[in-house]
């Protein structure tokens, strides 16, 4: 879940780098646009930026006279969006598609239902909330699977989930190249020509960073004389003057604990196919009954992270996946993918968590806002209270779920398309890792990865196959160079 994603190429929105450049007048390259400036803006809003070029090539694509067409497909009448004709053929050209999705039923909140995953075993898998569409099981696991899985990943070894400094930022500096004014503008969201706290920490949170608070913005503000009217917002001439080296000096002199990133956990990944330990095998078994998803769509998504966080650790909240463009690609099937394209995520269609303890003090898994009537995201973050924030405000989100040892939850990250396949990013599954307060805890995650492009999904698991099967011949003709593809994946 939720609590952890890859560190690296990951989740969210999460372009990589951004090569488009939309028309614009030419730019003022003064002193202000000098490297440690954009250093010191990126800081807080690269992420915001991009986010917005993704927004304006939606539209663009949406709109524009675009060489975006749609296309029915015959088989089954859906709509395909693609840029250009498909070289590649599909999985089974001309016939009906051989995957679909099948989605469980959440019926109401409370419902139960007796599900058959191992066997002289009944499961019961209760509706936690329909939006997003939450359950719960518990007993998923043994106890002694769950010791059998932290004891793996103990022997491998953990890593931090979250560097203290992003590294790519001074890349991503250099692509993009605007001025402060553009800059201004982009943040400035409800465009009254001022920056509201508000603003700057919506969109200076989406992806790892560091965890801005409104009081430590004002501080910042108040170290750097950045507001001196005191009114909390930054006009465009306040804003321009926060120039880029006190910036840099303040944040660094300031320092960053941990408790002021993102996520404050390590992590590492257990590999579950062939060879692997047999509960790590079962588990993954176990989560196809569950799921009622093809199995080749299970075998190929990523390997089981496993996550533990110490007293004091805490994930606030966010999504596992991004939400999907046409422009996006997921990052599993980039390989089979012939478009290049900035803007990527994990395409993780459901999470499913595994609770490997019970913790004895905090750590509930919190859902903001489950079954909301609305989804408002600027009413996330009010003055008093701010429902991202799993070390303050834990106690405020719609639903909280304890972490019992040996438990499963799993959701849908993404909504149905209505013709079996995924659809839209369901933004009501938000969530977050509330803080640790009394001893360790212990999480899984396995991630199910499907391509909301059924061509690009098929063409993958195309592509997997006809390796694997290389892969057996060359193991015939020579055993030991025998490699297992999913290290690669
Ligand atoms: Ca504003
Ligand atoms: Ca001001």
């Amino acid at each position: 879940m939720m609590e952890a994603q890859k560190c690296v190429p990951e989740e969210h929105v999460s372009p990589t780098v951004p090569t488009p450049r939309p028309d614009r007048a030419p730019l003022q390259k003064s002193s202000v646009c000098s490297r440690s400036y954009f250093m010191v803006v990126m800081v807080f809003f690269h992420v915001y930026i991009i986010n917005v070029i993704a927004l304006l090539l939606y539209v663009h694509y949406n709109n524009g006279p675009g060489e975006a067409v749609a296309t029915i497909n015959p088989t089954d009448g859906s709509n395909n969006h693609h840029t250009s004709p498909d070289p590649n053929p599909p999985l089974n050209p001309g016939s009906q598609r051989s995957l679909y999705l099948p989605r469980i039923e959440g019926i109401r909140v409370g419902h139960v239902q007796k599900v058959s995953l191992v066997p002289d075993k009944i499961h019961e898998m209760r509706t936690l909330s329909l939006k997003p569409l939450l359950f719960e099981i518990p007993g998923f696991l043994s106890e002694e699977e769950c010791s059998v899985v932290v004891q793996l990943a103990q022997l491998k070894g953990l890593t931090e989930s979250q560097v203290m400094v992003p590294e790519d930022q001074e890349e991503l500096t250099q692509q993009l190249d605007l001025s402060p004014e553009e800059i201004f503008s982009l943040l400035d969201l409800n465009q009254d020509g001022r920056l509201q706290l508000q603003e700057i920490l919506t969109h200076s949170r989406v992806r790892d960073g560091i965890w801005l608070t409104p009081e430590n913005l004002r501080e910042i503000y108040a170290g750097l004389k950045a507001d001196p009217d005191g009114d909390d917002l930054l006009s465009l001439e306040e804003f321009k003057q926060l120039s880029s080296k006190a910036f840099q000096h303040f944040l660094q002199q300031r320092g960053v604990k941990r408790s002021q990133l993102v996520r404050n956990s390590r992590h590492t990944w257990l590999y579950q196919g062939k060879g692997a330990h047999h509960v790590l095998q079962e588990l993954r078994k176990r989560v196809t009954r569950l799921t009622r998803l093809p199995s080749s769509l299970v075998e190929l998504s990523e390997p089981l992270q496993v996550v533990r966080y110490e007293q004091g650790g805490h994930y606030h909240a966010h999504h596992d996946s991004g939400p999907v463009y046409p422009e996006t690609a997921c990052t599993h099937t980039r390989l089979a993918a012939n478009t290049s394209t900035p803007f990527e995520t994990s395409c993780r269609y459901i999470t499913v968590l595994f609770y490997l303890n019970s913790v004895e003090g905090g750590g509930e898994t919190t859902f903001p806002v489950a079954d909301n009537r609305t989804y408002e995201e600027v009413s996330l973050i009010q003055d008093d209270v701010d429902l991202l924030d799993m070390r303050k405000h834990c106690d405020k989100g719609n639903l909280r779920v304890k972490p019992t040892k040996g438990t499963a939850i799993f959701w849908y990250n993404y909504l149905s398309d209505g013709k079996g396949w995924v659809g839209e990013q369901d933004e009501y599954s938000l969530h977050g890792g509330c803080l640790v307060t009394r001893g360790t805890k212990w999480v899984a995650n396995n991630w199910i990865n499907v391509d909301p492009d059924y061509q690009r999904q098929a063409r993958y698991q195309q592509l997997v196959s006809r390796q694997q099967s290389a892969e057996i011949d060359d193991a015939e003709r020579d055993p030991d160079q025998h490699s297992d593809l999913h290290h690669d994946l």
